[in-house]
């Protein structure tokens, strides 16, 4: 059985929010396109308190785009972003709502950063995603969202990891490419450990 996930497609990571990535409004009309084919779909949303240790305006003198460590993860700090409550944080309203089974909130620990949409960034705990998708005989997924060089990065290796047959749809997705080629990084190392790369048209 599969199942559709979409990884924090929330109005902060959409152009015009505060941790914009380029393009990723286009991926919203192919994730409507392709819900249809899913029985099961679960979004992700990104949901930090004020104080989280990802914000560099936590740290006196950083500035986004620096290293830290944070309680023993290297973390990069990010503007202040999917606050919770705030309008930031809401998944976006172009993308189609009705049919998402369930939400699963991530990064509310301020002491740790949480990429992906099983575990926080030092595995340490699970977000209830694995059993969900467990508890409704889950074992294929397929992954879009934002960001693809960040959050659904490690998502998808996480997925393998788990033992999921994993898609990642290339075109149902989009990276902040902090350095030019991240993305395109991130993609030859999930093909690397496992991962299928394909594009929405071949759903169906
Ligand atoms: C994300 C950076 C910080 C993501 C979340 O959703 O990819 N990236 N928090
Ligand atoms: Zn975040």
């Amino acid at each position: 059985m599969k199942a559709l996930l979409i990884v924090d497609v929330q109005n902060d990571f959409l152009p015009g929010g505060a941790l914009q990535v380029p393009e990723g409004d286009r991926i919203i009309p192919v994730i409507n396109n392709i819900q249809k084919y899913f029985r099961l779909i679960v979004a992700t949303r990104d949901w930090h308190p004020v104080n989280h240790g990802s914000f560099a305006s936590n740290h006196a003198g950083k500035k986004p785009g620096e290293m830290i460590r944070l309680h023993g993860q290297s973390q990069i700090l990010w503007p202040d972003h999917c606050v919770q409550g705030s309008p930031g944080a809401e998944i976006s309203p172009l993308l189609n709502q009705a049919l998402i089974n369930n939400v699963i909130f991530k990064g509310s620990d301020p002491d740790i950063d949480s990429y992906s949409a099983f575990y926080d960034n030092g595995h340490l705990k699970e977000t209830g995603l694995h059993a969900y998708l467990k508890r409704n005989g889950i074992t294929t997924l397929y992954v879009t969202g934002l960001a693809a060089d960040y959050c659904v990065y490690y998502t998808v290796k996480d997925a393998v990891l788990l033992g999921y047959e994993t898609y990642l749809l290339t075109d149902a997705t989009r990276g902040v490419n902090m350095q030019a080629d991240d993305t395109q990084k991130a993609f030859e190392e999930l093909r690397r450990i496992g991962a299928q790369l394909m594009t929405s048209d071949t759903l169906g």
